[in-house]
């Protein structure tokens, strides 16, 4: 690299250009690889590689995890949208952010004020950055609009004018069927389109590519021919034995008050389970294809060969198990994710059964593309699993859901320990459906013990901005 001497005269943009040349000539010296980063909205395990429903139908996503590292005991940070996404991007946990439901956003937080986004840390580090879809909930305005060099825009897809499947006295935005006609017409299918073009091209420097799809996330609308994959009337459900919550804390779902999903109740009153299983299944594979025009894209391109590739889900997804639809909870239907990692020095092969966080995904793609140490960060790099899938970890991910309940998840348990101390914990060597609660189990004590260890010492409080608390206010 050569010398490039810096003079305390200096204008900011000079300094910008000279910072940029320094970054330029490091890239080329290091060969940096590019990164395609893939999120999937309301994705649970419900995919072949995972294996969380016998019928799912992902051969793309299941030939990705193939090819590259299947995360198969990862968890989401918050299990819902905004706050979830506002973990991954800044790498900070909720309860240090203070994010625990759909607002705020990233940039109104305090505590993210200086913590740059894995966009812009990459771009600050020499890369062109693209984004488009839902990566973050609110997407990238006000101060982290400058994260992204290129927009691939922020479509939705149509709607029908009229309800299609849902009861009229249901509130919310739950919907679902076989609309529109053709897939041309969806959101995602156009941005895996955009994205499929941009990876054609040429870039100067190494380039990072965030594109997050809309489906399986409600309103459940894809074209027939995904509904024609799926025969609702042979669909296997979820198992949901009637003495499933006696043995559970009431506490936590009664707090769940900002919901939109409808009751197990209203699902089973109006004989709805298996056109919304059917209308999910849809959407999955809906969003396969898609993941699959993006990835056939990158192995035709000139960067097939040096481009890391990343797909995750924001959180998990109920249909019913515990009586329970969509997310919010700490159990494993919430909390399980998708995480698959693959592209250059990454071998093919078995899958990792260790505790993985999608906090470790920011600073696991730190280490593989060489860049320094973003200290902000809480997660923990997966470099030596994507090594080597049986090497052990020992900390666990850690699930947080509105303030002061938690859920720790290591290889072989789940403790749950909810704001008022009530506890729930599961053995998913024996009983991976939770549905055997262990921890009034005296012989279960040490392990307990062992869990609480990681509960977060100091969890922030819910951050709330003034607007965010007036909407709540509203909805009680
Ligand atoms: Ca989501
Ligand atoms: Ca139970």
């Amino acid at each position: 690299m050569a010398f490039i001497h810096l003079n305390s005269q200096m204008t900011p943009s000079a300094f910008r250009s000279v910072l940029f040349l320094v970054f330029a000539s490091a890239a080329c010296a290091v060969e940096r690889p590019n990164v395609l980063l893939i999120s999937i909205d309301d994705l649970n395990d419900w995919t072949g590689f995972l294996g969380g429903h016998p019928q799912a139908v992902t051969p793309h996503m299941d030939a990705l995890a193939k090819r590259g590292r299947n995360f198969s005991n990862a968890h989401c940070a918050v299990p819902v949208c905004s706050a979830s996404r506002a973990s991954v991007m800044s790498g900070v946990a909720a309860t240090t952010h203070g994010s625990y439901e759909l607002g705020p956003r990233y940039e109104e937080l305090p505590a993210l004020a200086e913590v740059p986004t894995i966009q812009q840390y990459f771009k600050d580090n020499g890369y062109y950055t693209l984004s488009g879809g839902k990566v973050l909930h609110h997407g990238f305005s006000g101060r982290l609009a400058g994260a992204i060099d290129r927009s691939l825009g922020r479509k939705r897809s149509p709607r029908p004018g009229k309800l299609m499947s849902r009861p009229s006295e249901w509130s919310g935005a739950w919907d679902w069927g076989a609309y529109p006609e053709k897939d041309a017409e969806m959101a995602d299918v156009q941005l895996a389109k955009k994205a499929a073009a941009a990876l054609q091209e040429d870039y100067e420097q190494p380039f990072f590519m965030s594109i997050g799809f809309y489906r399986p996330h409600v309103p459940l609308f894809v074209p027939p021919r995904w509904f024609d994959l799926y025969d609702a009337e042979s669909l296997t459900l979820p198992r949901t034995p009637k003495s499933d919550l006696s043995d559970v804390p009431e506490n936590f779902l009664g707090i769940n008050n900002y919901a939109v999903a409808p009751t197990h109740a209203q699902v089973v009153e109006h004989g709805k389970q298996r056109s919304l299983t059917q209308a999910y299944l849809a959407s999955i594979s809906f969003v396969d294809h898609c993941v699959g025009i993006v990835l056939d894209a990158l192995k035709s391109s000139p960067h097939a060969g040096k481009t890391l590739i990343v797909l995750w889900s924001d959180h998990g997804f109920h249909l019913g198990e515990k009586d329970h639809w969509a997310k919010r909870t700490l159990w494993e239907e919430s909390t399980r994710v998708p995480l698959l990692f693959a592209g250059p020095g990454i071998k093919p092969g078995e899958s990792c059964p260790e505790p993985a966080s999608l906090l470790d995904i920011y600073p696991t793609l730190i280490e593989l593309s060489e860049l320094p140490e973003n200290p902000h960060l809480e997660g923990l790099s997966l470099g030596p699993q994507l090594s080597d899938p049986t090497m052990q970890r020992d900390r666990p991910a850690i699930t947080s859901s509105y303030f002061g309940n938690h859920s720790i998840r290591s290889r072989d348990w789940r403790l749950i320990v909810y704001e008022d101390d009530a506890k729930e914990l599961y053995d998913h060597r024996t009983d991976s459906d939770e549905f055997h609660n262990l921890a009034k189990d005296p012989a279960h004590q040490a392990v307990i013990k062992e869990l609480s260890r990681w509960l977060p010492r100091k969890a922030a409080p819910e951050f709330k901005t003034r607007s965010e608390r007036q909407r709540r206010a509203g909805r009680k």
